[in-house]
């Protein structure tokens, strides 16, 4: 530590941006900061060391260029495992369960580099989320891209390392295939979860092309397996042309609620999620967001678009209509940088991991 900096902390309790009642003035502050940055090598978890905070915060872009540094999420710590956390963000790359567009592979990388503009606060609810949880990015689960089951094995694997101490997995996807091997671990701790499945797609297909392991048949094989609590299940967006006029009657039959796109049409989905509270009760729940349940012209770097889909503000109203409810992992999967030109498809994921952080459990909301 820099003498300067033990000369200004000895003047002040702490201060950055985040903190109340800081004591330097703005000039100190710039001086002091300048003067580390020109002295030691850059730091990624910049604002925690200058506000002595007991948790990881992204650093202030007022202070960090959004542009520098190793693109973890959020620009937060990357540690290598889930040690003293409350919630770690985790990259699952895999695509190879997608049955159209590839691509999903790089969505997690593709979502921490569109994260730097994450801010530590929810201006619109208020929420804290680092005020009150250590967050940090634990990297990828090491997936073998020639072997779709094998990798189901390892995701597996990697998840009950997470889960076990209690940590809330935030999944940054590849397809969709992912959430059921996510799942077997996370039904392990907690047992059958209820589940909020955003998505254009019921994925609850049985066999595609002869294979029982895909993006079109995680939440089937989820029901075979008993890891869900299907009266405490809701599948919300679903669209788009069907095998049968009544596409989703096998998923009605297990007790799931399923609420159409065009149910959804031209509202506020708040109301909805006031239902969805009551149904899924205090229980274990787990969040799945397909990022195609958004419409394509807002979220176009997907696998399987289907036209007509909900809003990015109807995406928002579902996640934080959430909050309150017992959330023990959340997943943002499906999207595809090679099809996102813009990358505010990667922009729109990085963004609900950020609003999934903001409901979680014990998350400080001033
Ligand atoms: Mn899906």
């Amino acid at each position: 530590m820099s003498s300067l900096w033990r000369n200004l902390t000895r003047s002040t309790a702490a201060f950055s941006p985040f903190c109340a009642g800081a004591k330097l003035s703005s000039l100190q502050l710039r001086q002091a900061l300048v003067h580390d940055r020109e002295t030691s090598v850059f730091s990624v978890n910049f604002s925690r060391k200058y506000s002595e905070k007991r948790f990881n915060v992204p650093p202030s872009a007022e202070f960090v260029a959004r542009v520098s540094g190793i693109p973890t999420m959020a620009k937060l710590p990357f540690q290598e495992s889930t040690d003293g956390l409350d919630a770690a963000f985790v990259g699952v790359p895999i695509d190879t369960g997608t049955s159209n567009r590839p691509g999903a592979r790089f969505g997690p990388r593709q979502m921490r580099v569109e994260s730097a503009m994450l801010r530590a606060y929810n201006s619109g609810t208020r929420a804290a989320p680092y005020e009150s949880l250590m967050v940090a990015d634990i990297g990828d689960v090491n997936v073998n891209l020639y072997d779709l089951k094998d990798t189901c094995k390892r995701i597996t694997e990697a998840y009950r390392k997470i889960v076990a101490t209690g940590c809330i997995p935030l999944t940054m996807g590849g397809d969709h295939t992912i959430s059921y091997p996510i799942l077997q671990a996370v039904a392990e701790k907690y047992g059958p979860v209820g589940l909020v499945h955003v998505d254009a797609h019921a994925d609850t297909s049985d066999v595609v092309l002869g294979e029982k392991i895909g993006h079109g048949t995680p939440f089937r094989r989820c029901v075979e397996d008993g890891l869900l609590d299907c009266k405490r299940v809701v599948q919300i967006g679903l669209r788009g042309s069907g095998y049968s006029a009544d596409a989703y009657e096998w998923n009605r039959a297990q007790g799931f609620r399923v609420v159409q796109a065009e149910d959804c049409w031209f509202k506020s989905l708040a109301p909805l999620m006031a239902e969805v509270r009551t149904q899924l009760g205090n229980g274990p729940v787990y969040l799945s967001f397909d990022i195609d349940a958004l419409d394509p012209g807002f979220a176009p770097g997907t696998g399987t678009p289907e036209i007509a889909g909900l809003t990015p503000i109807q995406g928002l109203e579902i996640i934080r209509g959430c909050h309150g409810l017992n959330l023990v992992g959340c997943d943002v999967v499906e999207v595809s940088p090679p099809y996102d030109t813009t990358g505010n498809t990667a922009l729109t994921g990085a963004n609900l991991l950020f609003e999934m952080l903001c409901v979680l459990p014990k998350v400080k909301h001033y």
